[in-house]
């Protein structure tokens, strides 16, 4: 097993264990991660996702550039096609996920990061999109999601130059939510993982559906798609425990439905 997947009252860790290569995202990790994410988004106890990396040098070092090959035309084509039928991501999926980056997040293993929704880091994290130095380019958003979650000059910086930031950076910039000690990494992760799960997690999921849908659209668009979720929202049983249990002055109790 290149993942391990664990899973703790409502939150689910998902940890690429493969330290000794600095957690490079090979074939079976993202096999086995696809797996994982799918179970997560079925299970209708599990409310919020941690992705994190075994040991104390990588989130994830990237592609597995060891176990890069020439493909073919078809092959290229068959790869894309599992993701294409049935998209399984952190952004294709509308429950919260949390990236706990520690050590390096590079290359497709920033871009993995890019698609949760809350990054958090700790002190000795180094992020980049070192993918240029290796005569390639992002391939899973990084030339997208990049200036679009930080400055544009420190985007083009980052890409052209595939130039590493240190997590103090990446907070200054924005790319990250918070810097802790490493060993705080899992503790601040699973403490807003657990803020989020005693929201109503309807609303929460909307909230994100809301968020990543509306990015790509006019304001108009997002509006109205953030008016249809809020109103079905209306419809729900959860909806009407918050409002109880505040009148109430009582910790409400939802039930997602
Ligand atoms: N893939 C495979 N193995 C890796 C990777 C990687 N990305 N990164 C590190 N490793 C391995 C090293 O080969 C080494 O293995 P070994 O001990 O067997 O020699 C081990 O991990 C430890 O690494 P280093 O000895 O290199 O450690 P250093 O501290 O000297 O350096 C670095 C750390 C700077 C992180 C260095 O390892 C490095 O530059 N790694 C590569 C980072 C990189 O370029 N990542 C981007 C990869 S490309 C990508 O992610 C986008 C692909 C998009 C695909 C789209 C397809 C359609």
């Amino acid at each position: 097993m290149v993942v391990d997947y664990e899973k703790e009252g409502r939150i689910a860790i998902i940890t690429i264990n493969r330290p000794q290569a600095l957690n490079a995202l090979s074939v079976e990790v993202w096999q086995e991660m696809r797996e994982a994410m799918i179970d997560f988004r079925d299970n209708p106890e599990l409310w919020v996702a941690i992705i994190t990396g075994a040991g104390d040098r990588a989130f994830s070092a990237g592609a597995d550039i060891k176990g890069f090959r020439q493909s073919t035309a078809e092959e290229a084509e068959k790869a894309g096609k599992q993701e294409e039928e049935e998209p399984v991501r952190p952004d294709t999926i509308w429950k919260p996920f949390i990236a706990a980056i520690h050590g390096y997040a590079l290359g497709g293993g920033l871009e993995l990061a890019m698609e949760c929704d809350i990054r958090i880091a700790a002190e000795n994290a180094k992020m980049g999109q070192p993918e240029i130095n290796i005569g390639f380019m992002p391939g899973a958003g990084g030339t997208q999601r990049l200036p679009r979650f930080v400055p544009r000059a420190v985007a083009a910086e980052m890409l052209l130059t595939g130039n590493f930031i240190d997590a103090q950076e990446a907070l200054r910039v924005g790319l990250v939510s918070r810097v802790v000690p490493r060993d705080k990494l899992m503790d601040t992760a699973k403490e807003i993982a657990n803020t989020i799960c005693g929201r109503g997690p309807l609303g929460v999921r909307a909230s994100k559906e809301a968020m990543i849908e509306g990015y790509s659209m006019p304001l108009k668009e997002g509006l109205q798609l953030e008016r249809k979720l809020s109103a079905h929202l209306r419809t729900t049983d959860d909806f009407i425990e918050g409002a109880r249990a505040f009148a109430e002055k009582r910790p409400p109790q939802y039930k997602g439905k």
